[in-house]
């Protein structure tokens, strides 16, 4: 197996070439007893024209690492996101099957990559985790800690993801991990970028390990990052989680029962405008007799549910299918279960409770009407493939 770390710079003049020697000597000093070549192990600097000459001091390395030190340069500042994307984009077509991400900072430490080195073996993806037992990061502040460990957990609630440290940016990946990611789908250009590829790989179910490493701040150059790239990052979770989904055909079951449950109720209360809107109309207005009248705003709001329902609420179940009279039966049945629901629940509540205002008895008939109509539909009107 082929190596290239991908080393994304902006301003690390002060850093780099330190760095590379660093890592080309960690490389050296380990025997791996697995099958990665480390002779043919290189380093892919991706340089954004650093104004601080970057790029020259690679360039002028290069004559020392031949063969083993590259440099792609990049007109302007791009995101950290996308100058790995560039770097996998470089090795996967020059044969390379492990790639390993790392700050130019010394944030990461090299002595880990033996040790991520025999964990690839065996996984997809390793993870050079602060989060894990053992692992830690050594010379923030409080508030620093604080902001990351909260970010990471927003994370993980969000995306629902068991990985412990998902914005960490020292990974190892195989060839076959990065090839199950849909690349050229990743939205994210900054800060987000970690977060985006370890819950695409993730959700696409590859092996992913966690190794503990004590991450160190930088001592020399600047941070690039800020508060607006740290919102960003944030408010870019939700579209991440909804891309992602998207793209690996996996929805939660929970998010997608939340998210049709929620139209389902907006469906429902929508029917209801149209239904008191025409009983207006025809009993108050033309004053034509209740009974049919109520008949027939029923049948008109639950028509207008049928469709709402079809096409927006199980979308992901009915798909481009055509709207059926056959299905319109079955969900006026599945309606006519939740009014009975509805009837029972209410004349139940006011015998066993006796409440101050009859119009509770009736909401808790609204609420039993409305989750038995939702259920039969989901199992029985629109179920998958039926
Ligand atoms: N090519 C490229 N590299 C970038 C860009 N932004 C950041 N980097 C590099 O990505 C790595 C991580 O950036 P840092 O500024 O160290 O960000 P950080 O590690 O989250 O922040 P600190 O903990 O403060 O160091 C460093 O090697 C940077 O030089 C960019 O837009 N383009
Ligand atoms: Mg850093």
């Amino acid at each position: 197996m082929k190596l290239l770390i991908a080393i994304p710079t902006y301003n690390e003049a002060e850093n780099i070439e330190k760095f590379v020697k660093a890592v080309f000597e960690s490389l050296q000093s380990v025997t791996v007893d697995g099958n990665v070549n480390l002779d043919a192990a290189g380093i892919l600097v991706v340089d954004d024209n650093s104004p601080d000459g970057t790029a020259g001091i690679v360039e002028n390395l290069i004559g020392l690492y031949p063969q083993r030190l590259h440099l792609l340069k990049r007109p302007g500042k791009q995101g950290l996101g996308t100058a790995y994307l560039a770097a996998f984009d470089w090795g996967l077509s020059r044969g390379y099957d492990v790639f390993l991400e790392m700050d130019a900072d010394f944030s990461h430490n090299p002595s880990y990559i033996p040790v991520m080195l025999k964990e690839i073996e065996t996984h997809d993806v390793v993870i050079g985790s602060r989060n894990v037992s053992g692992g830690g990061v050594e010379g923030w502040s409080f508030l620093r800690n604080f902001i990351s460990k909260g970010g990471s957990l927003y994370a993980r609630l969000v995306l629902g993801c068991t990985i412990k440290d998902l914005t960490g940016g020292f990974n190892m990946w195989t060839k076959a991990a990065l090839e199950k990611i849909n690349l050229s789908g990743v939205i994210s250009k900054g800060y987000s970028f970690q977060v985006e590829m370890k819950f695409r790989a993730y959700s696409a179910g590859s092996c992913v390990k966690e190794i503990p490493i004590i991450f160190v701040d930088r001592k020399l150059g600047k941070s690039k990052m800020s508060k607006k790239i740290f919102v960003e990052a944030l408010l870019n979770m939700w579209k991440i989680k909804k891309i992602t989904g998207i793209d690996s055909g996996i929805d939660s079951g929970i998010d997608q029962f939340i998210d049709q449950f929620i139209k389902f109720a907006v469906t429902g209360a929508l029917g209801t405008v149209t239904n008191l809107l025409i009983f207006f109309f025809c009993a108050d207005v033309f004053g034509l007799p209740e009974i049919p009248v109520s008949i027939f705003c029923f049948l008109v709001a639950v028509s207008q549910n049928y469709v709402f329902n079809h096409r927006w609420s199980f979308r992901q179940n009915t798909g481009q299918e055509a709207l059926s009279f056959k299905k319109w039966l079955k969900f006026t049945g599945a309606s006519l279960f939740g009014l009975a629901a509805n009837i029972v629940i209410m004349k139940a509540v006011l015998l066993n409770f006796s409440p101050a205002f009859k119009v509770i008895a009736q909401a808790c008939g609204i609420a039993a009407g409305m989750v038995i109509n939702f259920i039969l539909s989901k199992l029985f009107v629109f179920r998958r493939n039926s």
